[in-house]
């Protein structure tokens, strides 16, 4: 079976795009059409970009459950729906078919309706990449609770922060998780972030690795009992509760350049038809293939294209509970060898990891079965892409380069496997209802060819976010009032010859680190908690493997001597208030930052400084203080 919606030709593309411009309420009624829905919707589109208000299919009511596991259970009981590889290749993997997941999320559904959960409720879910972490985010949905699931390596203080912000009422976790060589103790990760956190009544804890964990009477439950409890009620089936097509699915933090991570929150029906729509056309997926896509579900990624864009397909989804490079930088090969993967996607900064390791670790690994290749997060480079197409695809796997955002819930920007061309570093179209823009400083739109910009989008499509939680003010902020009219996405753009798109990179203090967003902001504050700092400033530089690297300058008080000591416990500070991720690649202690006569840090010049480009640092006559940078370029590391 294909999907009627598929587009197969270059000419199919650009009809359906100039559609969707056309006619746009029609192109995605037509869509919608093909979903489960138990009653239409009442109006197709309803927006401004200025409140913002962005409605689809508003007054269809739905469960985006249904869509994902229902409707496969009545067609195509025993096809699997997710495969599962565990951290350590010698245990035993999983299949879990469409008949065997419905059975467990609707239980899991039953454990979360005894422990008091209800429509509405915020649920947090902080859990590796287990099969449950998939099973707990569609238990939610199945009943209108609205998940947060937050990555598993982020810290206490982290955690504590987005459950106080969703003031979610129960957590779901794991008492640890496997990763590589490292067991992480989730469950006392949860236990610290608590102490922060008096919504929570019930955690809910899945026995993972079996280290000792604390329970807290009339709190905290364990997730096999949970189930047993519901074995005995005899209720295996959950109802799916009807939702709103414009209510809340569920809230997942990221960063920006100001302040704490926003909670970006996306809806019911547009979510669904978004993430399907683009699952289905971008990697071109035919009934039958082995998706593997590398993310982890705590990311974007992993929610739209391991569980809702595959599953909402009736696809076969494979999760990988570990990490590329343990026991061996082989370890996504062994998986697409044992597996037969037919497509794999994953970030840039994996592809040169695995890269830099080298080619022997391909060699006997057979990956004649791959058929698309994918990639998102970051730039990719033209020598990670070729590489990846020689040695990965062996020239015979298209890649699309999968240009889009937390916030824009699915791609936007991308080429068709096999069916659109594919170019080196270019994201190349948009998606059908995508309208791109280039825009000037003064938000002037820039035409033509052969030019580049800010990055907007001038029309809504059906997954782009509709808030940011308990905070619209910050979403109008944000994404819609640089631009009179337009969503800015904060990428710089450059447009080619042939109308292909090459997304360049952030032009804001966001930075992208091995594919993660992290907030310049953010690290600063986390440095300046230690207590041996004043001030600190954070930019990027041009990192190898992780396309860019935390460069910190940091102003210390004396009260510690040793510096290198100091450095290490900066780094522990950024690792405890936001997670490893975010610890600096490189400190470099300074007696001042340059700062304009206001007071405002000009990261502009210390960002050429990291970059090494010290001869030619820009226009600096605004600068307070000129001699600290002669100082800063002298010693820079
Ligand atoms: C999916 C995801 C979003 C930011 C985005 C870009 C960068 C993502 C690409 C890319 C160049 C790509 N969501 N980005 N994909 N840059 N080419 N194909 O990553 O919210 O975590 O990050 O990532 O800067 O604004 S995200």
């Amino acid at each position: 079976m294909s999907y009627p919606y598929q587009i197969k030709s270059l000419e199919e593309y650009q009809n359906a795009h100039q559609k969707s411009v056309d006619h746009p309420e029609e192109f995605w009624a037509g869509i919608a059409d093909n979903f489960k829905w138990h009653k239409k919707w009442d109006s197709v589109l309803d927006w401004n970009f200025n409140e913002p208000k962005v409605e689809w299919f508003k007054g269809g009511k739905l469960n985006i459950t249904e869509n994902c596991l229902d409707r496969w259970v009545e067609t195509q009981p025993d096809t699997p729906a997710i495969i599962w590889e565990a951290n350590d290749p010698t245990e035993k993997d999983k299949t879990l078919t469409y008949k065997e997941l419905h059975f467990k999320v609707c239980q899991f559904a039953n454990v979360l309706k005894n422990n008091g959960a209800k429509k509405g409720d915020r649920i947090c879910i902080y859990m590796s990449m287990v099969p449950e972490l998939a099973i707990a985010v569609l238990a939610c949905a199945r009943i209108g609770a609205i998940h947060s699931v937050v990555f598993g390596g982020f810290s206490a203080q982290s955690i504590s922060d987005r459950i106080q912000d969703a003031q979610c009422n129960i957590v779901i976790t794991a008492d640890g998780a496997y990763r590589g060589n490292k067991d992480i103790p989730l469950k006392s990760i949860i236990d610290e972030a608590l102490v922060t956190c008096p919504s929570i009544q019930k955690v809910i804890v899945l026995t993972r690795t079996g280290i000792p964990v604390s329970m807290i009477e009339g709190r905290d439950c364990w997730w096999e009992e949970e189930i047993k409890k519901v074995e005995e009620q005899g209720n295996a089936f959950c109802a799916a509760e009807i939702m709103d097509a414009e209510d809340m699915l569920f809230i997942l933090y990221t960063s920006g350049s100001t302040g704490k991570p926003k909670g970006v929150v996306h809806t019911c029906g547009g979510y669904m038809v978004w993430t399907n729509y683009t699952f289905i056309n971008v990697f071109q997926y035919q009934k039958g293939q082995v998706h593997f896509c590398t993310a982890d579900i705590g990311w974007i990624t992993g929610h739209s294209y391991i569980i809702y864009g595959p599953l909402s397909a009736g696809a076969t989804t494979l999760m990988f509970e570990g990490i590329p490079t343990w026991p061996d930088a082989g370890r996504f090969w062994d998986i697409v060898n044992k597996y037969k993967v037919d497509i794999l996607y994953t970030a840039p900064t994996a592809i040169r990891s695995l890269m830099a390791f080298g080619n022997d670790h391909i060699e006997g690994k057979n990956l004649s079965s791959l058929k698309v290749l994918g990639t998102v997060g970051e730039p990719i480079n033209e020598e990670a892409w070729h590489w990846y197409d020689e040695h990965i695809g062996k020239k015979n796997s298209p890649i699309v380069d999968t240009w889009w955002q937390t916030e824009t819930g699915g791609v936007l920007i991308s080429n068709l496997a096999g069916v659109t061309k594919a170019k080196p570093s270019f994201a190349t179209l948009p998606m059908p209802g995508v309208q791109p823009l280039l825009v000037d400083e003064n938000g002037k739109e820039i035409v033509g060819n052969n030019v580049s910009g800010n990055l907007c989008i001038k029309f809504p499509w059906p997954g782009m976010l509709r808030t940011t939680y308990g905070d619209h003010e910050r979403c109008r902020a944000t994404y819609f009032s640089t631009y009179n009219n337009l969503y800015f996405t904060g990428d710089g753009c450059l447009r080619d010859g042939d109308g292909d798109y090459r997304i360049t990179g952030r032009v804001d203090d966001v930075l992208n680190v091995s594919g993660h967003r992290i907030g310049t902001a953010e690290v600063e504050n986390a440095i300046n908690m230690h207590t041996g700092v004043v001030e600190s400033a954070i930019v990027g530089y041009p990192h190898d493997i992780k396309g860019q690297g935390i460069y910190a300058f940091v102003i210390l008080n004396g009260i510690h001597t040793d510096e290198n000591h100091t450095k290490k416990d900066i780094c522990q500070t950024v690792a405890k208030i936001i997670g490893a991720i975010a610890k600096p690649d490189k400190i470099q202690f300074v007696s001042g930052l340059p700062k304009t006569r206001s007071g405002k840090i000009m990261r502009r010049i210390l960002r050429k400084i990291a970059e090494g480009e010290i001869h030619n640092l820009g226009d600096t006559s605004t600068l307070l203080d000129p001699s600290v940078v002669d100082e800063i370029k002298m010693n820079r590391l």
